[in-house]
């Protein structure tokens, strides 16, 4: 690798400053030579990069400049010595022979995968100067995608936001995972604030509402086991019959969409009954009057009408939720995002994240609710992001959802210039975006100019005019939040990096100085953002020393109240939200596509996240791959019969955005009506070459301009062959 100026600025910097031995494994490669290299081992503090809610502490063995272990890190307590399956197979994505090491350049039609090997001088050349013409005329029309391949602060929104801020490049909503739940969240609690997650261990009952934990967030579901054991009831909310759902004692497989409509009954059964904290109610909550009023117009039986469930089972979640009330026993709720990607998300998380403040749960530590910790970091996002460097200008914002309407957009005075250079990193937009046929159109024009920093070469790197090789997370330093506990990290930089690969950050620096950007903070290491991440806020020398540190947050947060919502209450009322000229009080709104809304697609479809994949990372992992099998649609045993499916055929799913092929799966998961369609796969690896996605749409959620991907109608068919 040649060495430009900017490169003592590299990760490479750090190793001296933040001393481990990785500077004699700067060129190791997978090689007999370097294995034949003496010995030494030596373990290094990492952090899970992936987008879940753990993120785990993670303890790397690297042996002659080769990771050979990925471990969960003992002394971190809520990894506790252990990682899913998929990270801990981490070294195997890392040295994947398909790993992209060196920048490619396109030499077939766009979509076709044919790439020729260039130099980095030459890819960069030629890419500063496509952006700097696009810039010249409007630099709106350059659109930076990117989501959350990594979730460090560093890696993720830092240079690359100071390169796109500086050159007045369009901004993107990142909005496709959380944006609905979070604004619940902001309008009813005050922020993506909750009970700590380790306090789940003592509380006496939990509901476990939109989540497969088993899957997507195995640490909370040590908690979970933690309190089972100690005698709690454990009830599921799900349409699916998740591995989590059939390890609780109760199950309510509720039609995607109706979270809203159920915890109005439940809400009207706590109130009939009187089964409230009313001293809490009146000390610390907002809008009480307004909202006893609405929940008594949710009697359970018009709940169960609209969630496809019986009266009872409202009755009787509403007992053993209105019980704690009476006896004071801790009940806790762990939502998770399954439940808001749907049209009325927002507000379905407004109406559970209100349910604790009607029987008091807030008072005891184990009792409360818990969607997103990621509220309480104190994350210096303008010292790394730079807003500044906008210098004055507002330029238009894109939503990361409706790439594919956007792409297709010409220029226009309502929309500006046509989107004409896109760049793309830490995300797969053409598997994971919804209406996946208009996004692979606009991907898919030849005026558009992309760039796509990745790991592996991507349905959507298989659209890039370069491909540029990033580093892994054993690759690169970091400085991580959390969404799912209180626990700042480090990440350290375990091996050199592989090939030609570079971090994001570098290929940032380097663009910004091929395009004569020379604002010293393009010069930053990365050791000084990882600094910058918390500033002082979080104890730099702690993360050095332990690879984490634990915020300082309250044990039972809202206790006396204490909210941060403008009024310091529980808002079941929004006052923020009426002057928006919106419902100030939550409600139950149906989804886009109702379930029986449609004779043409009678089958609500959602498409949870598999087991062994994080969102569509790992699907090219061999070992993970041959557990998933092959792409799935899981179907009840009446709604295939009346089809003549038979398990294991291949079926054609479908509606008015298009089709989708796999394998039927009859199974017991899967509830009448609903069909799951296990995500997110490559488009390539399926059968006719798309995914779930083909069929999933591009409507927006209630609050937080969200996506609706189980907010989805199809028709399912047998395909003869
Ligand atoms: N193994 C694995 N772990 C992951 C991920 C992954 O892809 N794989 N994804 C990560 C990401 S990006 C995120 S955002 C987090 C959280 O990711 P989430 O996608 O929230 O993950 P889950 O906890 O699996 O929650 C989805 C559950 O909600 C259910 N569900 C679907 N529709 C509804 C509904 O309308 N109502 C209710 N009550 N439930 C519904 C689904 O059946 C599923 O069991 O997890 C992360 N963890
Ligand atoms: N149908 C359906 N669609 C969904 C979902 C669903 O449940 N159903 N879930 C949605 C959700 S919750 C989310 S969060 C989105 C997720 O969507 P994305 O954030 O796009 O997640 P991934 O599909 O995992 O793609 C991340 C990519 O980043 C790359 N990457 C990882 N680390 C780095 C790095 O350091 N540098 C660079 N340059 N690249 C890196 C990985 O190789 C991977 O290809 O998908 C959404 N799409
Ligand atoms: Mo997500």
């Amino acid at each position: 690798m040649q060495l430009g100026v900017l490169d003592c600025f590299t990760a490479f910097a750090m190793t001296p400053l933040l001393s481990h031995n990785h500077a004699s494994t700067r060129n190791a490669t997978m090689t007999a030579t370097t294995l034949s290299a003496p010995a030494s081992s030596t373990q290094i503090l990492g952090a899970c990069p992936h987008d879940c809610p753990d993120t785990c502490s993670l303890l790397t063995t690297v042996q002659n400049g080769i990771a050979i272990k990925v471990q969960g890190n003992p002394a971190h307590p809520h990894t506790a010595g252990s990682l899913c399956t998929k990270v801990s197979r981490y070294p195997e994505r890392t040295y994947h022979p398909e790993r992209i090491l060196h920048p490619l350049k396109r030499i077939g039609p766009k979509g076709s995968g044919q790439f020729e090997r260039v130099s980095w001088d030459a890819a960069l050349a030629d890419i500063a100067a496509r952006l700097q013409t696009i810039a010249a005329r409007d630099p709106q029309a350059i659109l930076p995608y990117s989501y959350a391949g990594t979730m460090g602060l560093v890696q993720g929104e830092s240079m690359a936001t100071r390169f796109f801020n500086k050159l007045g490049a369009s901004h993107l909503e990142r909005t496709i995972c959380a944006a609905a739940g979070g604004e619940g969240l902001v309008h009813t609690l005050g922020g993506k604030v909750g009970m700590r997650v380790e306090f789940f261990a003592e509380s006496q009952l939990i509901l476990i509402w939109g989540s497969n934990s088993i899957t997507s967030n195995l640490h909370f579901w040590r908690y979970a086991t933690q309190a089972k054991h100690n005698g709690a009831k454990l009830i599921c909310i799900d349409p699916r019959k998740s591995e989590t759902a059939e390890k609780c004692h109760e199950h309510i497989a509720l039609l995607p969409g109706t979270d809203g409509a159920l915890a109005l009954g439940v809400m009207h059964e706590l109130i009939q009954n009187d089964w409230l904290d009313h001293d809490y109610l009146a000390r610390y909550t907002l809008g009480w009057e307004l909202l006893r009023a609405r929940a008594l117009t949710w009697s359970p039986e018009r709940a169960a009408a609209v969630c496809g469930i019986s009266p009872e089972q409202i009755r009787a979640l509403a007992r053993d939720y209105g019980a704690c009330a009476a006896s004071r026993a801790p009940a806790a709720i762990r939502m998770n995002y399954g439940l808001q990607r749907v049209h009325g998300g927002g507000n379905a998380v407004r109406l559970i994240a209100s349910l604790p403040a009607l029987i008091g749960a807030w008072r005891d530590r184990a009792g409360g609710v818990l969607l997103s910790s990621s509220g309480n970091f104190p994350v210096q996002r303008a010292a790394l992001q730079r807003p500044d460097l906008l210098a004055g200008r507002t330029p238009r914002t894109i939503n990361m959802v409706t790439i594919g309407d956007d792409l297709l957009r010409p220029s226009s005075p309502s929309f500006g210039p046509a989107i004409k250079a896109l760049i793309v990193y830490d995300s797969n937009p053409v598997a994971v975006a919804p209406e996946s046929a208009k996004v692979v159109q606009g991907f898919a024009r030849d005026d558009l100019f992309t760039v796509v920093l990745e790991h592996f070469q991507t349905d959507t790197a298989d659209y890039a005019d370069y491909i540029l090789p990033a580093t892994t997370q054993l690759e690169h330093w970091d400085v991580h939040s959390a969404y799912g506990h209180t626990d700042a990290l480090l990440n350290r930089s375990a091996i050199a990096p592989l090939g030609e690969a570079k971090p994001n950050t570098q290929i940032f620096r380097e663009l910004a100085q091929r395009m004569g950007l020379t604002d010293p903070c393009f010069s930053d290491s990365d050791e000084t953002l990882c600094r910058q991440a918390y500033g002082d806020a979080v104890s730099f020398d702690e993360l050095l020393a332990k690879g984490f540190a634990t915020l300082n947050t309250p044990e039972a947060p809202f206790v006396q109240g204490k909210f941060p919502t403008p009024s310091g209450k529980c808002e079941f009322f929004s006052e923020r939200l009426a002057a928006r000229g919106l419902d100030g009080l939550p409600d139950h709104v149906p989804n886009h596509e109702a379930a029986h809304s449609s004779s043409a697609y009678p089958l609500a479809m959602i498409s949870p996240p598999a087991r062994n994949f994080l969102n569509s990372s790992f699907v090219n992992v061999k070992s993970l791959q041959d557990s998933e099998g092959e792409p799935l649609l899981e179907m009840h045993l009446d709604d295939a019969a009346v089809r003549n499916i038979v398990d294991g055929d291949t079926v054609r799913v479908f509606n008015a955005r298009g089709d989708y092929q796999c394998r039927a799966h009859i199974s017991a998961r899967a509830r009448p009506g609903v069909v799951n369609g296990l995500g997110v796969w490559w488009r390539k690896l399926g059968l006719n070459g798309t995914n779930v996605n083909q069929l999933t749409s591009q409507k927006l959620t209630d609050l937080g301009h969200g996506p609706t991907f189980y907010d989805c109608l199809v028709e399912v068919a047998l395909v003869v062959s």
